[in-house]
């Protein structure tokens, strides 16, 4: 007989009571036993009891999901827009002795009868994505569900789109891996905090290499996580830490048409004033009163465009939000209602941390009404913000949203305040490494009653729906403007978003424009940087360039932390250590001296020129969900040279930006995907096909304009509602391709235009270059009368010498424009439905 080993015995003994800590299970389907089909659900189950449930939303919008026994799966989905209506498309199923197969108009979906692993293709049978092993979930006694899993085959070639505002080092998804955790990313930089950032978009879009595009948007708000081939094995995994594994298939086959299916899923905002377009300025902080006052005086002595000033959390009475502090701001509503006369619209931030004070009101109200985060225990949630003590309100519950919703009015209707900006909603929670709750937080979850896993991600969203309901409501029929910095998928029904603290130096400016353009085919196209950088002080070159950029993004502010902000320090101390800082820290575009402020208005002018331009893009999202920025690629995704061109985006359908994002430079090699373009600052028509070198002075931005584009031109003017525009231009870019181009126009305010106030011009052009002819048209939607009784057309690259102009069977007299002679223009009536240039 052996001897027992003391020591072999003592390990054993150690590793049972390792294995009684927890027991872990993994699961994976086996064979399918049996299918049933109910409405629009197929159910499959196989013999090991894992249910897939495959629904037919649309012919190209299917969802899986995988319930297991004794899982509590619920239709509920914060992220779907409630209007949502899917067509209960039909569909077929068929069974084979390899596959079961669900068919649509425009999919089938084949379910392996070995291990149900899933594969689409489109519909003449062209493989679009096909999963590299079945559906795991991992589940333990002590944890519950840990991971539920799919893995997709990455094929060589496929590239991988959106996802939210992740950054890259080379702008591509593909080769790396990235988690979904809201969190208080401060000056996120490459190494360090660079992922997970403020906000969760877990959906994405795939190009493959024969041009197919598809999208997977994962419903679940656990944490979770997206890999795209970092291991270089040819798989794309996406998991969550918890809930179902819920996902939509979304079919293109053009990449744009993605975007469009899953913002028609999860919703789109409505459009905002025509004031959130212009440029705004902000600071961290704008006080007192008379700073303030000097800051909106400087702007139009300047004569630099501005629309709106913001107000940082140091206007408020000791962080208590929905206070005002008296000795800085004395007399808000007069400064508010001087400010509105001079044409700037104020906006003032909002956290959700309550300030635990039992002199306080709203902590009161809200401590009465039991409407704050608590333990398990039942203990409130009680963290350091602002305030030192904090409470949260929950607003995953209906009556919590309505009373928060509610708090604003004052705000509106009494002191006057036009927008509101929603910040430090991931939540953030100061000191604790976590930054945020801990993990067992109690959250109503409309009824459900779930952990802080599961209600982090959509915390801010929701914080973000009642304050845009509450505003809203209190808003006097004016439309709300609201920012917020957290934010999960369908929350841009409620709010814009900035992208965070960012950093003032160059990186941070490729950074900017890889995340708006990211966020844009993410559904989220309102969207903008901190220009010029929150954290650190910009050169007067790295300032213009970001202004130069955010000219294009539909958000276009200017922050920065400014040093002498009240709050810093903690800020500084906890989270920036290294940074070193300089006494003058002003951000304004008058800042860098006398070159670049007159650069500086040029640009913001700019901005005001595009406006129209911009405002009909955004009605197309509005309407149609299609994003307002999109990679260059997502113009032509089968010219494959186009997918390496990521310091260029598309700016709505007709224009294509090619910022400057590097120092010093003054010129920029640049992509144009194929057709013709011309230079907006010079009219040289270019070749698309081709990389062009383009110069870029420290004054320009280059950008592209389509050839056959008609592209409207606003007024300049100090803040978008100074008067009614005398002028309509229209800018018509020669082509030889008949081309369609749009102008959306509406009182810029209010809500007349959901009653048919509202313009919506279809401009055709036509060319016969045989014929030296072109042939430009007008069809016009809607019963609002823009004020403008001009239009004056400026025909750029005209081939040929104009004869005589017809405007609707009358001549009209052409010139060769003043500013550039190969420019010939005219002017007609508003209302003009055929021109004829012979
Ligand atoms: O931790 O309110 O992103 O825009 O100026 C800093 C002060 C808190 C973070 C926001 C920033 C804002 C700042 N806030």
């Amino acid at each position: 007989m052996a001897k027992t080993n003391p020591e072999a015995k003592q390990k054993q003994s150690e590793e049972d009571e390792q294995r009684k800590a927890d027991v872990t299970y993994r699961r994976k389907p086996n064979a399918i036993a049996d299918y049933q089909v109910q409405e629009q659900t197929v159910f499959v189950r196989s013999e090991n009891d894992i249910e897939l449930r495959v629904t037919v939303h649309t012919p190209e919008i299917i969802q899986l999901r995988y319930v297991l026994e004794g899982d509590r799966p619920t239709d509920f989905s914060y992220a779907i827009a409630p209007d949502f209506n899917p067509d209960n498309a039909e569909f077929s199923t068929r069974e084979t002795d390899q596959y079961l197969e669900i068919t649509t108009d425009s999919l089938i979906c084949k379910i392996s009868q070995k291990d149900m692993k899933v594969s689409f293709l489109d519909s003449s049978g062209t493989e679009l994505c096909k999963d590299a092993k079945p559906f795991h979930r991992k589940d333990s006694i002590m944890k519950g569900i840990t991971e539920v899993k799919i893995t997709k085959e990455a094929p060589e070639g496929t590239h991988y789109f959106g996802l939210g505002d992740k950054i890259t080092d080379d702008g591509m998804l593909r080769g790396k891996s990235f988690q979904n955790w809201n969190t208080d990313a401060y000056a996120y930089e490459l190494d360090e905090h660079r992922d997970p950032l403020y906000r969760s978009i877990p959906f994405f879009t795939a190009i493959n290499k024969d041009g197919n595009a598809y999208g997977i948007f994962m419903d679940n708000t656990f944490r979770s996580h997206f890999d795209f081939d970092s291991d270089d094995n040819n798989t794309c995994t996406f998991s969550a830490e918890g809930g179902c594994m819920n996902y939509y298939f979304i079919y293109g086959p053009d990449p744009t048409t993605v975007t469009e299916r899953y913002t028609t899923l999860t919703g789109t905002p409505e459009l905002p004033p025509l004031w959130g377009l212009g440029y705004h300025q902000c600071r961290w902080s704008y006080y007192p009163e008379e700073r303030v006052r000097t800051l909106a005086k400087t702007f139009r002595e300047k004569e630099i465009p501005c629309d709106a000033l913001y107000l940082d959390i140091d206007y408020m009475d000791d962080y208590r939000v929905f206070t005002w502090n008296n000795d800085r701001f004395p007399d808000p509503k007069k400064l508010i209602s001087d400010l509105k006369e001079d044409g700037f619209e104020t906006i003032v931030m909002i956290d959700p941390g309550i300030k635990v004070d039992g002199d306080y009101e709203i902590y009161q109200q809200g401590l009465k009404n039991d409407y704050f985060c608590k333990r398990p225990d039942g203990e409130l949630m009680i963290g350091p913000v602002w305030p030192p003590k904090t409470v949260f309100p929950d607003y995953t519950h209906p009556e919590v949203r309505q009373w928060w919703g509610d708090l604003y009015k004052d705000l509106l209707t009494e002191k006057g305040v036009s927008g509101v900006w929603n910040d430090m909603n991931e939540p953030a929670v100061f000191e604790v490494k976590a930054k945020t709750f801990p993990d067992n937080i109690r959250h109503h979850y409309e009824g459900e009653g779930v952990s802080h896993k599961k209600a982090h991600n959509i915390y801010g969203m929701q914080m973000a729906r009642a304050s845009y309901k509450g505003i809203k409501k209190h808003n006097q029929g004016k439309r709300p403007f609201l920012l917020t910095r957290a934010n999960f998928s369908g929350g841009q029904r409620y709010a814009a978003l900035w992208t965070g603290d960012n950093i003032a130096n160059w990186e941070h400016l490729r950074h900017a424009l890889e995340q708006c353009v990211r966020l844009s085919i993410s559904g989220y196209s309102f969207v903008g940087t901190d220009i010029g950088g929150f954290v650190e002080q910009p050169s007067a070159e790295l300032f213009t360039r970001w202004l130069q950029l955010g000219i294009f993004h539909p958000l276009f502010r200017n922050h920065t932390m400014g040093y002498d902000a009240e709050g810093a320090d903690v800020v500084k101390e906890d989270q920036a250590k290294q940074k070193k800082i300089q006494s003058d820290d002003n951000q304004e575009p008058w800042t860098f001296g006398q070159k670049y402020t007159h650069i500086n208005r040029s640009v913001i002018e700019l901005r005001y020129r595009l406006l129209h331009y911009l405002y009909t893009a955004f009605h197309k999202y509005v309407e149609h969900g299609t994003p307002i920025l999109r990679p260059t690629t997502f113009h032509n995704q089968v010219d494959a040279k186009s997918v390496n061109s990521q310091n260029t985006f598309m700016f709505g359908d007709h224009i294509l930006v090619a910022p400057v994002i590097k120092k010093g430079a003054r010129g920029r090699k640049t992509y144009l995907p194929s057709g013709h373009w011309y230079d907006y600052r010079t009219n040289e028509l270019l070749e698309g096909g081709k990389t062009h070198q383009v110069d870029a002075p420290i004054s320009e931005i280059p950008f592209f304009i389509k050839a056959g584009t008609v592209l409207p031109l606003r007024e300049v003017m100090q803040y978008t509602q100074e008067r009614d525009p005398e002028l309509l231009e229209l800018n018509v870019y020669y082509g030889t391709q008949v081309s369609e181009s749009h102008l959306y126009e509406d009182q810029g305010e209010g809500f007349t235009h959901n009653e048919g106030d509202y313009r919506l011009t279809k401009f055709q052009f036509e060319s016969n270059p045989q014929e030296k002819t072109l042939r430009l048209s007008a069809d016009r939607e809607g019963a609002f009368t823009p004020k403008y009784d001009t239009v004056k057309i400026n025909l750029i690259g005209l081939p040929f010498e104009p004869e005589g102009v017809e405007a609707d069977g009358r001549s009209v007299s052409i010139q060769k424009s003043s500013a550039d002679q190969s420019v010939y223009a005219f002017e007609v009536d508003p209302d003009f439905k055929t021109i004829r240039v012979y």
